[in-house]
Protein backbone atom coordinates (compact mmCIF):
# COMPACT_ATOMS: atom_id res chain seq x y z
CA UNK A 1 0.00 0.00 0.00
CA UNK A 2 1.44 3.14 -1.27
CA UNK A 3 1.13 5.82 1.81
CA UNK A 4 0.68 8.80 0.27
CA UNK A 5 -2.65 7.59 -1.01
CA UNK A 6 -3.51 7.07 2.79
CA UNK A 7 -3.59 10.64 4.12
CA UNK A 8 -3.33 13.73 2.10
CA UNK A 9 -2.62 16.54 4.21
CA UNK A 10 -1.85 19.29 1.88
CA UNK A 11 -3.57 18.50 -1.20
CA UNK A 12 -6.33 21.07 -0.83
CA UNK A 13 -4.64 24.27 -0.72
CA UNK A 14 -4.91 27.09 -2.53
CA UNK A 15 -6.22 24.62 -5.70
CA UNK A 16 -8.86 25.35 -7.48
CA UNK A 17 -11.92 23.10 -7.18
CA UNK A 18 -15.48 22.70 -8.44
CA UNK A 19 -18.57 21.48 -6.32
CA UNK A 20 -20.79 19.09 -8.24
CA UNK A 21 -24.28 18.17 -6.42
CA UNK A 22 -27.29 16.31 -7.34
CA UNK A 23 -31.07 17.02 -6.55
CA UNK A 24 -32.43 13.35 -6.15
CA UNK A 25 -36.11 13.49 -6.44
CA UNK A 26 -36.51 12.72 -2.62
CA UNK A 27 -34.65 15.33 -1.50
CA UNK A 28 -35.94 19.16 -1.51
CA UNK A 29 -33.84 22.06 -2.63
CA UNK A 30 -33.64 23.48 0.53
CA UNK A 31 -31.81 20.99 2.16
CA UNK A 32 -29.19 20.12 -1.04
CA UNK A 33 -28.78 24.31 -0.39
CA UNK A 34 -28.14 23.77 2.91
CA UNK A 35 -25.31 21.13 1.83
CA UNK A 36 -23.71 22.57 -1.11
CA UNK A 37 -23.53 25.93 1.40
CA UNK A 38 -21.60 23.37 3.97
CA UNK A 39 -19.61 21.58 1.45
CA UNK A 40 -18.36 24.75 -0.39
CA UNK A 41 -16.97 26.03 3.93
CA UNK A 42 -15.84 22.77 4.26
CA UNK A 43 -13.16 22.80 1.18
CA UNK A 44 -12.58 26.47 2.06
CA UNK A 45 -11.24 25.05 5.86
CA UNK A 46 -9.10 22.74 3.77
CA UNK A 47 -7.61 25.83 1.79
CA UNK A 48 -9.13 25.18 -1.86
CA UNK A 49 -10.92 28.02 -3.95
CA UNK A 50 -14.11 27.08 -4.69
CA UNK A 51 -14.59 28.14 -8.36
CA UNK A 52 -18.20 27.18 -9.31
CA UNK A 53 -20.77 24.71 -8.25
CA UNK A 54 -22.83 22.87 -10.34
CA UNK A 55 -25.88 21.33 -9.70
CA UNK A 56 -28.25 18.97 -11.59
CA UNK A 57 -32.09 17.74 -10.76
CA UNK A 58 -32.29 14.02 -11.12
CA UNK A 59 -34.73 11.55 -11.05
CA UNK A 60 -31.87 8.45 -10.45
CA UNK A 61 -28.16 8.27 -9.88
CA UNK A 62 -26.77 7.30 -12.94
CA UNK A 63 -24.84 3.74 -11.84
CA UNK A 64 -21.69 4.71 -13.66
CA UNK A 65 -21.01 8.66 -12.76
CA UNK A 66 -23.82 9.19 -10.36
CA UNK A 67 -25.11 12.59 -12.56
CA UNK A 68 -26.27 12.52 -15.80
CA UNK A 69 -24.18 12.39 -19.24
CA UNK A 70 -24.81 15.51 -20.29
CA UNK A 71 -23.79 17.61 -16.92
CA UNK A 72 -20.39 15.43 -17.02
CA UNK A 73 -19.60 16.38 -20.24
CA UNK A 74 -20.35 20.37 -19.14
CA UNK A 75 -18.37 19.95 -16.57
CA UNK A 76 -15.55 17.99 -18.38
CA UNK A 77 -15.03 21.53 -20.32
CA UNK A 78 -15.01 23.69 -17.45
CA UNK A 79 -12.50 21.81 -16.15
CA UNK A 80 -10.25 21.94 -18.61
CA UNK A 81 -10.89 25.45 -19.47
CA UNK A 82 -10.00 26.12 -16.13
CA UNK A 83 -7.72 24.10 -15.25
CA UNK A 84 -9.50 22.58 -12.29
CA UNK A 85 -7.50 20.17 -10.02
CA UNK A 86 -10.53 18.60 -8.12
CA UNK A 87 -13.68 18.07 -8.42
CA UNK A 88 -15.78 17.83 -4.73
CA UNK A 89 -19.11 15.74 -4.90
CA UNK A 90 -21.53 16.46 -2.31
CA UNK A 91 -22.76 12.49 -2.80
CA UNK A 92 -20.49 9.73 -1.59
CA UNK A 93 -19.54 8.07 -4.38
CA UNK A 94 -19.08 4.19 -5.32
CA UNK A 95 -15.39 3.40 -6.09
CA UNK A 96 -16.62 2.84 -9.77
CA UNK A 97 -18.02 6.16 -9.88
CA UNK A 98 -14.83 7.64 -8.30
CA UNK A 99 -12.61 5.69 -10.67
CA UNK A 100 -15.04 6.74 -13.90
CA UNK A 101 -15.38 10.21 -13.14
CA UNK A 102 -12.33 10.40 -12.52
CA UNK A 103 -11.14 8.94 -16.43
CA UNK A 104 -13.65 11.32 -17.69
CA UNK A 105 -12.55 14.56 -15.60
CA UNK A 106 -8.69 13.60 -15.96
CA UNK A 107 -9.03 15.66 -12.43
CA UNK A 108 -9.00 14.71 -9.19
CA UNK A 109 -12.64 13.45 -7.84
CA UNK A 110 -13.93 13.38 -3.75
CA UNK A 111 -16.69 12.55 -2.09
CA UNK A 112 -18.16 14.49 0.85
CA UNK A 113 -17.10 11.60 2.68
CA UNK A 114 -13.36 12.41 2.07
CA UNK A 115 -13.61 16.16 2.72
CA UNK A 116 -14.68 15.68 6.07
CA UNK A 117 -12.06 12.70 7.08
CA UNK A 118 -9.18 15.24 5.62
CA UNK A 119 -10.73 18.13 7.56
CA UNK A 120 -10.73 15.47 10.18
CA UNK A 121 -7.60 14.21 9.79
CA UNK A 122 -5.85 17.75 9.17
CA UNK A 123 -7.35 19.18 12.64
CA UNK A 124 -6.80 15.74 15.35
CA UNK A 125 -4.20 17.58 17.70
CA UNK A 126 -3.79 14.73 20.24
CA UNK A 127 -2.59 11.14 20.05
CA UNK A 128 -6.06 10.03 20.48
CA UNK A 129 -7.70 11.81 18.08
CA UNK A 130 -5.21 11.24 15.06
CA UNK A 131 -5.94 7.70 15.85
CA UNK A 132 -9.02 7.75 15.71
CA UNK A 133 -8.96 9.60 12.24
CA UNK A 134 -6.15 7.37 10.91
CA UNK A 135 -8.94 4.22 11.60
CA UNK A 136 -11.42 6.11 10.01
CA UNK A 137 -9.27 6.54 6.80
CA UNK A 138 -8.22 3.00 6.46
CA UNK A 139 -11.93 2.17 6.57
CA UNK A 140 -12.89 4.41 4.50
CA UNK A 141 -10.21 3.47 2.09
CA UNK A 142 -10.88 0.13 2.68
CA UNK A 143 -14.30 0.69 0.61
CA UNK A 144 -12.60 2.68 -1.67
CA UNK A 145 -9.90 0.05 -2.14
CA UNK A 146 -10.35 -0.98 -6.20
CA UNK A 147 -10.42 2.84 -7.01
CA UNK A 148 -6.87 3.29 -5.54
CA UNK A 149 -5.24 0.94 -8.22
CA UNK A 150 -6.35 4.12 -10.36
CA UNK A 151 -4.16 6.28 -8.38
CA UNK A 152 -1.47 3.76 -8.20
CA UNK A 153 -1.51 3.01 -12.45
CA UNK A 154 -0.93 6.44 -13.01
CA UNK A 155 2.14 6.08 -10.64
CA UNK A 156 3.46 3.30 -12.01
CA UNK A 157 2.27 3.57 -15.05
CA UNK A 158 3.64 3.97 -18.47
CA UNK A 159 3.89 0.92 -20.91
CA UNK A 160 3.53 -2.23 -20.11
CA UNK A 161 1.89 -1.82 -16.65
CA UNK A 162 -1.24 -3.98 -16.74
CA UNK A 163 -3.24 -2.88 -13.78
CA UNK A 164 -3.41 -4.84 -10.70
CA UNK A 165 -4.26 -9.00 -10.26
CA UNK A 166 -6.86 -10.06 -7.63
CA UNK A 167 -4.39 -10.89 -5.44
CA UNK A 168 -2.28 -7.20 -5.18
CA UNK A 169 -5.70 -5.94 -4.37
CA UNK A 170 -5.84 -8.75 -1.64
CA UNK A 171 -2.57 -7.84 -0.35
CA UNK A 172 -3.50 -4.34 0.15
CA UNK A 173 -6.95 -5.36 1.77
CA UNK A 174 -5.35 -7.63 3.98
CA UNK A 175 -2.62 -4.59 5.08
CA UNK A 176 -5.61 -2.73 5.80
CA UNK A 177 -7.40 -4.76 7.85
CA UNK A 178 -3.94 -5.69 9.93
CA UNK A 179 -3.79 -1.62 10.76
CA UNK A 180 -7.09 -1.40 11.35
CA UNK A 181 -6.86 -4.16 14.07
CA UNK A 182 -3.75 -2.18 15.64
CA UNK A 183 -5.33 0.90 15.88
CA UNK A 184 -8.75 -0.39 17.44
CA UNK A 185 -6.38 -1.82 19.69
CA UNK A 186 -4.36 1.20 20.40
CA UNK A 187 -7.69 2.96 20.86
CA UNK A 188 -9.14 0.35 23.43
CA UNK A 189 -5.86 0.99 25.89
CA UNK A 190 -6.27 4.95 25.19
CA UNK A 191 -9.93 4.35 26.18
CA UNK A 192 -8.90 2.26 29.60
CA UNK A 193 -6.50 5.11 30.20
CA UNK A 194 -9.01 8.22 29.98
CA UNK A 195 -11.63 6.41 31.72
CA UNK A 196 -8.97 6.17 34.76
CA UNK A 197 -8.46 10.02 34.36
CA UNK A 198 -12.16 10.97 34.45
CA UNK A 199 -12.48 8.58 37.75
CA UNK A 200 -10.27 11.34 39.13
CA UNK A 201 -11.86 13.96 37.78
CA UNK A 202 -14.97 12.55 39.20
CA UNK A 203 -15.73 15.37 42.90
CA UNK A 204 -15.65 18.25 40.51
CA UNK A 205 -19.14 19.51 38.72
CA UNK A 206 -18.81 18.99 35.34
CA UNK A 207 -20.13 20.84 31.83
CA UNK A 208 -19.79 19.85 28.34
CA UNK A 209 -20.01 22.45 25.12
CA UNK A 210 -21.50 20.90 22.39
CA UNK A 211 -23.38 21.57 18.89
CA UNK A 212 -22.99 21.92 15.34
CA UNK A 213 -19.76 22.77 14.00
CA UNK A 214 -18.52 27.01 13.97
CA UNK A 215 -21.10 27.96 16.04
CA UNK A 216 -18.92 29.73 18.91
CA UNK A 217 -18.39 26.45 21.57
CA UNK A 218 -14.80 27.61 21.32
CA UNK A 219 -15.41 30.99 21.81
CA UNK A 220 -17.70 30.94 24.78
CA UNK A 221 -14.94 28.37 26.22
CA UNK A 222 -12.52 31.25 26.11
CA UNK A 223 -14.95 33.80 27.50
CA UNK A 224 -15.61 31.80 30.38
CA UNK A 225 -11.97 30.14 30.94
CA UNK A 226 -10.60 32.83 29.87
CA UNK A 227 -7.96 30.16 27.89
CA UNK A 228 -6.57 29.95 25.08
CA UNK A 229 -8.43 27.36 22.99
CA UNK A 230 -7.86 27.43 19.63
CA UNK A 231 -10.80 29.50 17.81
CA UNK A 232 -11.32 30.11 13.68
CA UNK A 233 -14.01 31.01 11.58
CA UNK A 234 -13.78 27.30 9.59
CA UNK A 235 -15.58 24.26 10.01
CA UNK A 236 -14.31 21.95 12.90
CA UNK A 237 -11.53 23.91 14.51
CA UNK A 238 -11.89 21.64 17.33
CA UNK A 239 -12.10 18.15 16.15
CA UNK A 240 -10.60 16.65 20.05
CA UNK A 241 -12.12 17.62 23.37
CA UNK A 242 -10.52 19.88 25.41
CA UNK A 243 -11.13 20.28 29.11
CA UNK A 244 -10.48 23.83 31.17
CA UNK A 245 -10.63 24.06 34.85
CA UNK A 246 -12.85 27.27 35.49
CA UNK A 247 -14.26 29.71 38.57
CA UNK A 248 -17.82 30.56 38.36
CA UNK A 249 -18.75 32.34 41.72
CA UNK A 250 -15.82 30.54 43.63
CA UNK A 251 -17.41 27.27 42.29
CA UNK A 252 -15.03 25.12 40.70
CA UNK A 253 -16.03 23.40 37.37
CA UNK A 254 -14.38 21.35 34.61
CA UNK A 255 -15.26 22.91 30.71
CA UNK A 256 -15.01 20.66 28.00
CA UNK A 257 -15.49 22.21 24.43
CA UNK A 258 -16.14 19.09 22.22
CA UNK A 259 -15.58 18.85 18.29
CA UNK A 260 -18.60 20.57 16.66
CA UNK A 261 -21.56 17.68 15.18
CA UNK A 262 -22.45 18.04 11.35
CA UNK A 263 -25.21 16.14 9.71
CA UNK A 264 -24.35 13.24 7.02
CA UNK A 265 -21.32 12.64 9.60
CA UNK A 266 -19.52 9.70 7.56
CA UNK A 267 -20.00 6.39 8.98
CA UNK A 268 -16.83 6.10 9.40
CA UNK A 269 -16.44 8.65 11.88
CA UNK A 270 -18.86 8.00 13.58
CA UNK A 271 -17.43 5.89 16.63
CA UNK A 272 -14.42 7.84 17.08
CA UNK A 273 -16.67 11.25 16.96
CA UNK A 274 -18.75 9.87 19.99
CA UNK A 275 -15.98 8.36 21.80
CA UNK A 276 -14.43 12.03 21.61
CA UNK A 277 -18.19 12.98 22.97
CA UNK A 278 -17.70 10.64 26.02
CA UNK A 279 -17.56 13.70 28.18
CA UNK A 280 -21.26 14.74 27.67
CA UNK A 281 -21.81 11.21 29.45
CA UNK A 282 -20.74 12.69 32.97
CA UNK A 283 -21.38 16.15 32.18
CA UNK A 284 -23.50 17.81 34.97
CA UNK A 285 -24.34 20.19 32.98
CA UNK A 286 -24.59 20.32 28.63
CA UNK A 287 -24.64 23.73 27.16
CA UNK A 288 -25.96 23.39 23.87
CA UNK A 289 -25.01 25.81 21.41
CA UNK A 290 -26.59 27.60 18.30
CA UNK A 291 -25.75 30.03 15.96
CA UNK A 292 -29.13 31.96 16.09
CA UNK A 293 -28.02 33.30 12.59
CA UNK A 294 -28.00 30.05 10.45
CA UNK A 295 -31.01 29.37 8.29
CA UNK A 296 -31.08 25.89 9.26
CA UNK A 297 -30.63 26.14 12.86
CA UNK A 298 -33.83 24.11 13.80
CA UNK A 299 -32.19 21.19 12.14
CA UNK A 300 -28.56 21.83 13.45
CA UNK A 301 -30.32 21.11 16.89
CA UNK A 302 -32.32 18.29 15.69
CA UNK A 303 -29.09 16.82 14.76
CA UNK A 304 -27.09 17.33 18.06
CA UNK A 305 -30.75 15.94 19.57
CA UNK A 306 -30.36 12.34 17.73
CA UNK A 307 -26.95 12.08 18.65
CA UNK A 308 -27.39 12.38 21.93
CA UNK A 309 -30.15 10.10 21.86
CA UNK A 310 -27.74 7.35 19.98
CA UNK A 311 -25.31 8.35 23.21
CA UNK A 312 -28.06 7.30 25.41
CA UNK A 313 -27.36 10.77 27.25
CA UNK A 314 -30.61 11.38 29.30
CA UNK A 315 -31.01 14.61 30.39
CA UNK A 316 -33.18 14.78 34.21
CA UNK A 317 -32.37 16.30 37.21
CA UNK A 318 -28.62 14.95 37.39
CA UNK A 319 -27.48 16.12 34.10
CA UNK A 320 -29.38 19.46 33.17
CA UNK A 321 -29.20 20.50 29.50
CA UNK A 322 -29.20 24.41 28.60
CA UNK A 323 -29.74 25.83 24.68
CA UNK A 324 -27.60 28.97 24.57
CA UNK A 325 -28.46 30.71 21.47
CA UNK A 326 -25.45 32.84 20.33
CA UNK A 327 -23.68 35.42 17.79
CA UNK A 328 -27.29 37.89 18.41
CA UNK A 329 -24.67 40.82 17.47
CA UNK A 330 -25.32 39.83 14.38
CA UNK A 331 -28.84 38.94 13.91
CA UNK A 332 -31.17 41.40 12.40
CA UNK A 333 -34.69 40.24 13.72
CA UNK A 334 -34.20 39.42 17.07
CA UNK A 335 -37.31 39.44 18.96
CA UNK A 336 -38.76 37.70 15.70
CA UNK A 337 -36.78 34.98 16.61
CA UNK A 338 -36.85 35.14 20.48
CA UNK A 339 -40.44 34.29 20.22
CA UNK A 340 -40.34 31.69 17.90
CA UNK A 341 -37.59 30.45 19.93
CA UNK A 342 -39.77 30.48 23.28
CA UNK A 343 -42.46 29.24 21.64
CA UNK A 344 -40.60 26.07 20.18
CA UNK A 345 -38.14 25.28 22.90
CA UNK A 346 -39.39 26.95 26.09
CA UNK A 347 -37.70 28.15 28.55
CA UNK A 348 -34.49 26.66 29.19
CA UNK A 349 -32.66 29.17 26.66
CA UNK A 350 -30.24 31.64 26.58
CA UNK A 351 -29.66 34.55 23.90
CA UNK A 352 -25.91 35.50 24.02
CA UNK A 353 -23.32 36.79 22.41
CA UNK A 354 -19.80 34.99 23.12
CA UNK A 355 -17.77 37.30 20.81
CA UNK A 356 -19.31 41.20 22.42
CA UNK A 357 -19.33 39.01 25.62
CA UNK A 358 -23.96 39.97 25.85
CA UNK A 359 -25.51 38.26 28.48
CA UNK A 360 -22.54 35.92 29.52
CA UNK A 361 -23.38 36.84 33.75
CA UNK A 362 -26.76 35.49 33.32
CA UNK A 363 -25.40 32.52 31.66
CA UNK A 364 -23.23 32.10 34.49
CA UNK A 365 -25.62 32.93 36.62
CA UNK A 366 -27.98 30.30 34.74
CA UNK A 367 -24.50 27.35 35.30
CA UNK A 368 -24.37 27.61 39.01
CA UNK A 369 -28.37 27.44 39.52
CA UNK A 370 -28.54 24.63 37.26
CA UNK A 371 -25.41 22.68 38.65
CA UNK A 372 -26.70 23.54 42.13
CA UNK A 373 -28.17 19.63 42.77
CA UNK A 374 -25.32 18.19 41.87
CA UNK A 375 -23.10 19.86 43.88
CA UNK A 376 -25.24 18.85 46.75
CA UNK A 377 -25.01 15.85 45.63
CA UNK A 378 -20.86 15.81 45.25
CA UNK A 379 -20.18 16.80 48.88
N1 LIG B 1 -20.57 37.48 15.31
C1 LIG B 1 -20.21 36.53 16.17
N2 LIG B 1 -19.31 35.61 15.81
C2 LIG B 1 -18.97 34.67 16.72
C3 LIG B 1 -19.54 34.62 18.02
N3 LIG B 1 -19.01 33.57 18.67
C4 LIG B 1 -18.16 32.98 17.82
N4 LIG B 1 -18.12 33.64 16.65
C5 LIG B 1 -17.29 33.33 15.48
O1 LIG B 1 -17.71 32.10 14.93
C6 LIG B 1 -16.58 31.41 14.36
C7 LIG B 1 -16.50 29.99 14.93
O2 LIG B 1 -16.16 30.05 16.29
P1 LIG B 1 -15.55 28.82 17.08
O3 LIG B 1 -15.55 29.23 18.52
O4 LIG B 1 -14.30 28.33 16.47
O5 LIG B 1 -16.70 27.73 16.81
P2 LIG B 1 -16.75 26.21 17.27
O6 LIG B 1 -18.18 25.89 17.55
O7 LIG B 1 -15.79 25.96 18.36
O8 LIG B 1 -16.30 25.49 15.92
P3 LIG B 1 -15.70 23.99 15.71
O9 LIG B 1 -14.72 23.69 16.79
O10 LIG B 1 -15.07 24.13 14.39
O11 LIG B 1 -16.86 23.07 15.72
C8 LIG B 1 -15.35 32.28 14.69
O12 LIG B 1 -15.06 33.08 13.58
C9 LIG B 1 -15.82 33.12 15.84
O13 LIG B 1 -15.15 34.36 15.91
C10 LIG B 1 -20.48 35.64 18.37
O14 LIG B 1 -21.01 35.72 19.47
N5 LIG B 1 -20.78 36.55 17.39
MG1 LIG C 1 -14.14 24.67 18.42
Amino acid sequence: MNKIYMFEKNDYIKQKVIIVAAILKFKNQEQVKNEINELNYLAQTLGAKVIKIFVQNIKNKNPRTFIGKGKIEEIKKFIILKKIKIAIFNENLSPSQLKNIEQLFKSKVVDRTKVILDIFYKRAKTSYAKTQIKLAQYKYYLSKLPKLWTHLEKQRGGIGFRGPGESEIETDRRNIRTSINKLTNKIKLIDKQMETQRKHRKHILRISLLGYTNVGKSTLMNVLSNANVYVENKFFSTVDTTVRKIKIRNKIFLVSDTVGFITNLPHQLRTSFKSTLYEMKESDLLIHLIDINKNSFIKDITCVENILLELCIKIGTNKKLIKVFNKIDKCNNLNTKKYFIYKKYGNKIIFVSAIKTHNIELLNQKICYLTAYSELILR
